[in-house]
């Protein structure tokens, strides 16, 4: 199975003001699509070692695999959980609100450690919203390849390396989360909630 670069849900002007075409469009087409690339050139390799017998080059591929794929899927999911600025409602609703309220008190206790957490992430990562078990948790992720709750699953994914906001925000990554936030999909969020609940 070959990967393909997803389609992007809206056009690359869409999160005018907050993330700009520019950025939206190197980020897609030359970003996401390298992670597309290097994942199916790891399987690819993989397919050779295991018809070969020959697993010297295992841990390097391992680590592609990891790297390249984990960019991959988080990608998909940054540009699903965001939507046209036109569109954004700016707030949770249903049983995700109720679970976010049960567990940080208020929805805007919830934003300050979401933005915080993904404020200080060292370096490239990801802030992530995770449903564990129905219950949520904020990781910060500061290398994607590496595996931080295993059987997490990420409904939220806020992406801070830094090509995906320096053109217009510079070092001002706090700035990017606050537009990050205000575009955010809650009714993908929600959709993903409710999935793993399942
Ligand atoms: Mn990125």
């Amino acid at each position: 199975m070959t990967h393909k670069l997803p389609t992007l849900p809206y056009s690359f002007d869409a999160l005018e003001p907050h993330i700009d075409a520019q950025t939206v469009e190197l980020h897609y087409t030359k970003h996401h699509q390298a992670y597309v690339d290097g994942l199916n050139k790891a399987l690819e390799a993989l397919a050779k070692a295991r018809e070969n017998g020959d697993y010297s080059s295992v841990k390097h591929l391992k680590r592609e695999l990891a790297f390249h794929g984990g960019g991959h899927v988080l990608h998909t999911l940054y540009w699903g959980n965001l939507c046209p600025t036109s569109q954004a409602k700016g707030k949770a609703s249903g049983e995700l609100l109720a679970q976010i309220e049960k567990t940080w008190g208020s929805f805007e206790n919830f934003e300050k450690e979401f933005k915080t957490c993904s404020a200080v992430v060292e370096g490239s990562g990801w802030g992530v919203l995770v449903s564990f078990k129905g219950n949520l948790e904020i990781l910060t992720v500061e290398k994607h390849q590496d595996v931080y709750l295993i059987d997490a699953v990420p409904i939220l994914v806020c992406d801070v390396w830094e090509h995906a906001y320096y053109l217009k925000y510079q070092n001002k990554r706090p700035a990017y989360i606050d537009g990050f936030w205000s575009l955010v999909n809650w009714e993908e969020v929600e959709k993903r909630y409710e999935q793993s609940l399942k």
